[in-house]
C-alpha cells in the first residue's frame, strides 16, 4: 500500500513541474527602444597605409568623393608592421597641405602631430603598426581638399584628394 501511495505522489508532482515548466516559456515580447537622433547620411570609407619603408608606404585610396554636408567616415588601417610606420590622416583646404604638414611637425608628438591650424579641417588619432583609427566629420563646403598622413616625413608620400560636391 505504501509503495502505490509514493507512486501517485511521484505522478502529481510531475504534472505540476510539467505544469510550470510551460508557463516560464511564455516570454513578453520587449519593444525595441528607439532614439531619437538628427538624420545623418553617413559616406564611409576604408583607406589602408601600406608600405614599410618611406619610399613605398601610400594610401590605397587617392581620391575620395563625398557630398555637402555628409557625414563622413573614413576608417583607416595602418598595414605597416615596421615601427616607424606611425600614420595618421589629416584634411586640410586645397594647397595647405605643406604648410599643414610643418605645423604638424612642430606642434609635435604630445599632440599627436595635429596643429591648431586654420586650414586644417579634420585629423584622426595616430594608428601604430597593425592598429586601425576611425575619423568622423561632416563634410565642409562644396570645394577641393587634400588628405594625407602629417607623421613626421610622410606627408610627401602618404597624400591624396578629397572632393565635396
Ligand atoms: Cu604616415
Amino acid at each position: 500500500m505504501k509503495k502505490h501511495t509514493t507512486s501517485i505522489l511521484a505522478t502529481c508532482v510531475l504534472i505540476i513541474a510539467s505544469c510550470g515548466s510551460t508557463e516560464t516559456k511564455t516570454t513578453v515580447e520587449t519593444a525595441p527602444v528607439v532614439v531619437q537622433e538628427e538624420e545623418k547620411v553617413w559616406e564611409e570609407f576604408e583607406i589602408s597605409a601600406t608600405g614599410n619603408t618611406m619610399q613605398d608606404m601610400m594610401f590605397s585610396e587617392k581620391n575620395i568623393k563625398v557630398e555637402e554636408g555628409a557625414w563622413v567616415r573614413i576608417e583607416l588601417y595602418n598595414e605597416g608592421v615596421d615601427a616607424a610606420m606611425i600614420h595618421n590622416l589629416l584634411i586640410c583646404n586645397y594647397g595647405t597641405r605643406k604648410e599643414v604638414a610643418m605645423k604638424a611637425i612642430e606642434a609635435g608628438a604630445e599632440n599627436q602631430f595635429i596643429p591648431n591650424h586654420k586650414d586644417l579641417v579634420a585629423a584622426s588619432d595616430l594608428a601604430q603598426p597593425g592598429e586601425s583609427v576611425t575619423l568622423e566629420f561632416k563634410a565642409p563646403a562644396k570645394g577641393n581638399y587634400e588628405f594625407f598622413c602629417s607623421y613626421p616625413g610622410h606627408s610627401q608620400m602618404m597624400r591624396g584628394y578629397l572632393f565635396v560636391k
